[in-house]
């Protein structure tokens, strides 16, 4: 169903957001008493980012935060997702706090609020102190309560102005990109050895969810990448690995949040400590559940012609029990991701029908894609290729929400082209433009499209 304007139609309390996070937009690396985190060291590891790029300077956020506060005021946000930099609050990870830091998250949240936006923030979206990290970083069950230390101090410092939060942005990329495939920071090479780093990061979000609700916060969540896996063809042993693929990226780190065990005995014989024990806390029970959605997986066994555009643009390494496939008949983005928006309807299907009355209500924390487009010789970013992208992703989740799926909010990936992790910043998510060498802002076409899209959503004329 769509409006006299052409935009899908919402519920006029829907919460339309963006998100960013800390170490692909703040810059400022080494200010104002910030600690070193693997992101930095990682992108100092000659070779390991496109072109030995990294997020020293990335958008400038830290030092330009009020122009951005201005062009998420001219969108008409209801919400900002952004994360925390855990390095900026305790450079150590522990101990020591950096009141440079928490001030800087002060500015930024009084000036959303003073915009009349709610801030979302993430507490961790994979810039894990380094000092943590050579003392075993995630695959060290301290980090589990210096993790859920930091949490107090944060809702101890912002509980009065944050009205939700979300614990940890996808463990599974810093599972198995960081800790098994080495293509992320920290850079190590485990494979399935790297699965501790998974069960430690679902107790520090459990532990985190009991430290928040303890310190009187609440609307607590998680950010989780789901996708629809689909087999590559019938054949049993291509459905074999997609199944096998399917329970490592989707249901190892989301069945233990709703439903307190792991999906299978195999996981659970994976993790270290007291499995059951553990299992307990990281059920504890949280508000809603966030979903980030980009494409679908197509998935064979191994030994076929993988997708040449897999993994974040590299192969994902032979010896692995499964293969990324390419998606056949949808358009790509530059960054080779297919373009499917029933796909988000797809996987909102599947979550309904996996845990039924276990899900809380969803949102959509993140959803996007990378189109390249320049300025042109006007000036301007006409990027019609991420318009349809919008239009396209929130016209399957208009229509899965009247098909009965509990979605509360959407938050585009992204606000401003960023540092794209392993792809520095040759890949561009950004409704606003961002020249890397003057660091000056545009508003691209599709800027304007969701700006259109929100208002009408509300009710307001804008939206015609
Ligand atoms: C998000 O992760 C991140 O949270 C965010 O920081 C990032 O900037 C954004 O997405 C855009 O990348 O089929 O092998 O090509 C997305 C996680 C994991 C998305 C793997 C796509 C496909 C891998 N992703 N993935 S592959």
């Amino acid at each position: 169903m769509t409006d006299e304007a052409g935009f899908p139609r919402f519920h006029p309390d829907f919460i339309w957001g963006v998100s960013t996070s800390a170490y692909q937009i703040e810059g400022a690396v080494a200010e104002a008493g910030r600690g070193p985190s693997t992101w930095d060291d990682f992108c100092a590891m000659p070779g390991r980012v496109f072109d030995n790029q990294s997020g020293q300077v990335a958008c400038d956020h830290y030092h330009r935060y009020r122009e951005d506060l201005a062009l998420m005021k001219q969108l008409g946000l209801d919400a900002y997702r952004f994360s925390f930099s855990w390095s900026r609050v305790l450079p150590d990870g522990v101990g020591q706090v950096n009141q440079e830091g928490l001030d800087f998250y002060d500015r930024l949240i009084d000036g959303l609020l003073e915009a009349g936006i709610a801030p979302a923030p993430t507490l961790f979206h994979w810039d894990t102190p380094s000092p943590l990290e050579a003392a075993g970083g995630w695959l060290n069950r301290d980090i589990t309560d210096h993790f859920a230390a930091y949490a107090g101090l944060l809702a101890e410092r912002f509980g009065d102005r944050v009205k939700q939060w979300i614990t940890i942005n996808e463990p599974v990329v810093l599972t198995l990109f960081g800790y098994g495939l080495g293509q992320h920071a920290p850079g190590r090479t485990l494979f399935f050895e790297a699965l501790p780093a998974a069960h430690h990061q679902l107790l520090a979000h459990g532990k985190a969810v009991q430290v928040l609700r303890a310190a009187g916060a609440s609307n607590i969540g998680i950010a989780n990448n789901h996708a629809p896996v689909w087999s590559a063809s019938e054949d049993p042993a291509d459905r074999m690995a997609a199944a096998g693929y399917d329970a490592l990226t989707n249901w190892l780190f989301a069945d233990p949040i709703l439903l307190g065990r792991y999906p299978n005995d195999e996981f659970a014989a994976a993790m270290p400590g007291p499995v059951a024990e553990d299992l307990a806390i990281i059920a504890s029970p949280i508000d809603w559940y966030g979903i980030n959605h980009y494409q679908p997986a197509n998935i064979g066994a191994p030994g076929g012609a993988a997708d040449p555009d897999a993994s974040d643009g590299a192969t994902l390494p032979a010896g692995l029990p499964f293969q990324l496939r390419a998606i056949e008949g949808y358009p790509k983005t530059d960054f080779g991701w297919s373009v499917v928006p029933e796909g988000l309807g797809e996987i909102l299907r599947i979550f309904r029908k996996r845990y039924r009355t276990a899900l809380p209500p969803v949102y959509i924390t993140e959803n996007g894609c990378a189109i390249n487009d320049g300025r042109n010789a006007a000036g301007l970013v006409d990027d019609q290729r991420r318009v349809a992208y919008l239009a396209g992703y929130t016209a399957a989740l208009a229509q899965a929400i009247d098909d009965g799926a509990d979605v509360r909010g959407y938050f585009h990936w992204s606000l401003l082209d960023n540092f794209e992790w392993a792809v520095g910043y040759s890949q561009r998510f950004g409704l606003v433009h961002v020249d890397f060498d003057t660091l000056s802002r545009t508003p691209k076409a599709s800027f304007d499209w969701y700006r259109r899209l929100i208002a009408a959503s509300h009710g307001l004329p804008e939206g015609r």
